[in-house]
């Protein structure tokens, strides 16, 4: 009998009363004590009558009963879906319905708005608070903290993780237990995760960054996490001095060089800075070596491949690079156009394959065969190169994306709903500089033939269909969007015309 995720991440400390997570109240849950009560959370969700391989749509606050849920999942055999605390009913909706979802779990005070949902598409709803009050929470209180992990193979998927698409549409990628374990073996490995690492944890875990990179080496590892509920600077300076590593998006070092708080003595006993989800600006990597001697470890991922490369732990670290292809991931870079491998040192389409790459993406074997090829190869959509040295540059992207803070926002998804706005005849949504989200999305619109859009009632609608972090932090008119002569719009002239928006 094997449950890998359970085998190699929950029961080697099970029975250990060394320290898993390190809370902002002082109070420190064991491993043990983790191990417990992912044994009682998959009691309750067998309670509700779930079977394995039914899906579990997560949108719960960042708390350790969440992490226990999610992982109480695995050892279930139930396949989970974290999602993002910010989307809205509609988002969810989707979700629910496209993943066929039995069980959704979420904070009591969302409960109300999304019952209707999600009881619509036939989940049940159960709720999960981080001061321990919610339903699901009851339920597992009074069942035994063991649990008779449930057999699965190593390609059985343990998790879907929602991506959007050119099309607007989310797809939900298919990650085996085998995948997320093997990028876990390679990152510990990689990066030299012990027992001893305190790992300051201020990321989200409803992404593969704060969910797969950071919580599963760590367990894998062995050691602890200072488990913040989100990234709050005060709170960051306060704790760094207990960490011996931090794993962080690009804006989390940008906002700890904005304050002069953040010094060569508070980082200067880290053992590890790690960045990704997003490019690091060459000349950030620069300013936090001159801060703190340290050189920041710059790696590349995607959900749908978890880590692809890293900049060496050992050697150097090459700022604007996202350094090799890690052990056993395959990198090729590609003419977009033919798939044809290119020679060293051209820009091309980068493709991957290894144990990390996903199995597909849930019923949609159409898109699956879009992007994933069948000797193996990921597209990853991201174009770049490979130097004479090996080192990876991601130089742009072939996909119409925004990364902001860390956050992917597909501009089709925002121009779909735009376009329907009364007197709108088109929209086109870009990313453009953003000094504290390194991209800030910038909605253009074309208003219909003498109509004034009325660009109030519009955020409003944006706010009721999408969640904070997607909607445009600016509104722009413009008589006509550039288009070439193939009639397809011109994104970087309008990127170009709107660069300034953020940073003057
Ligand atoms: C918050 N807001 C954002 C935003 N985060 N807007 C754009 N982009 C973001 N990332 C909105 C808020 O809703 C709010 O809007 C306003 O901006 C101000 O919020 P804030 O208080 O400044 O934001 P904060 O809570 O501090 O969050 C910023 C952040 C957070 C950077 C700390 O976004 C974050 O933790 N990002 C990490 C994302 C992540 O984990 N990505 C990994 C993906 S995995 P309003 O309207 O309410 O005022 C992946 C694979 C890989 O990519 O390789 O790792
Ligand atoms: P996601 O689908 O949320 O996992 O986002 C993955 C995308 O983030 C990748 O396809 C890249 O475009 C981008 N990304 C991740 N890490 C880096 C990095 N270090 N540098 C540049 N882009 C990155």
């Amino acid at each position: 009998m094997a449950n890998p995720l359970y085998d190699r991440l929950i029961a080697p400390h099970a029975g250990t009363e060394t320290p898993f997570l390190h809370l902002p109240d002082s109070r420190t849950i064991s491993y043990a004590a983790f191990a417990g009560r992912t044994a009682q959370f998959a009691h309750a969700l067998a309670a509700m009558g779930l079977n394995a391989g039914d899906r579990v749509a997560i949108q719960a606050e960042k708390s350790p009963d969440t992490l226990a849920l999610i992982f109480a999942c695995a050892r279930a055999g139930l396949i989970f879906l974290p999602l993002n605390t910010g989307y809205t009913p509609a988002e969810i909706g989707y979700f629910v319905e496209n993943s066929g979802a039995a069980a959704f779990v979420c904070d009591a005070t969302r409960a109300d708005q999304m019952r209707p949902v999600v009881e619509g598409f036939g989940a049940q709803l159960a709720t999960l608070d981080p001061d321990g009050s919610g339903s699901l929470q009851a339920a597992a209180d009074g069942h035994g903290t063991d649990f008779p992990p449930v057999d699965r193979n190593p390609d059985d998927v343990a998790a879907f993780l929602y991506t959007s698409g050119t099309t607007g549409r989310s797809k939900g990628a298919m990650l085996t237990h085998e995948n997320l374990l093997s990028n876990a073996e390679t990152l510990v490995d990689h990066w030299g995760f012990t027992a001893d690492d305190v790992l300051l944890h201020a990321l989200p875990i409803f992404h593969t960054h704060g969910l797969f990179v950071a919580t599963n080496v760590m367990l894998l590892a062995g050691g602890s996490m200072i488990f913040l509920p989100k990234f709050d600077l005060d709170t960051v300076l306060r704790d760094l001095p207990k960490a011996t590593s931090m794993m962080g998006v690009p804006t989390f070092y940008t906002r700890l060089l904005d304050t002069p708080a953040f010094t060569k003595d508070l980082a200067g006993h880290m053992r590890l800075f790690i960045s990704g989800s997003a490019p690091l600006l060459a000349d950030t990597h620069r300013q936090f070596e001159a801060r703190t001697g340290h050189r920041i470890l710059e790696r590349y991922g995607m959900t749908e491949t978890n880590m692809n490369t890293s900049n060496p732990y050992d050697g150097d670290r090459r700022p604007g690079t996202v350094g090799f292809p890690l052990p056993g991931v395959d990198l090729k870079v590609c003419d977009p156009e033919t798939g044809e491998t290119l020679p060293r040192g051209e820009i091309g389409m980068i493709e991957v394959r290894g144990p990390n790459v996903f199995k597909g993406y849930w019923q949609m074997p159409e898109k699956t065969a879009a992007e994933l090829r069948a000797d193996g190869f990921f597209i990853t959509g991201d174009l770049g190169l490979q130097d004479a040295d090996g080192y990876v540059h991601i130089v742009g992207r072939g996909k119409d994306l925004i990364i902001s803070g860390g956050y992917n926002i597909y501009p089709k998804e925002l121009e779909l709903l735009l376009d329907d706005q009364p007197g709108v005849a088109e929209s086109a949504v870009i990313g453009v500089p953003h000094p504290d989200f390194g991209e800030g999305v910038v909605a253009v619109l074309v208003p219909e033939a003498g109509a004034s859009p009325d660009l109030d009632a519009i955020r409003a609608h944006l706010a009721e269909s999408l969640a904070a972090f997607k909607r445009p932090k600016r509104i722009e008119l413009i008589d006509a969007l550039p288009r070439n002569t193939m009639g397809k719009v011109q994104k970087n002239i309008l990127r170009d015309a709107y660069a300034d928006s953020f940073t003057k």
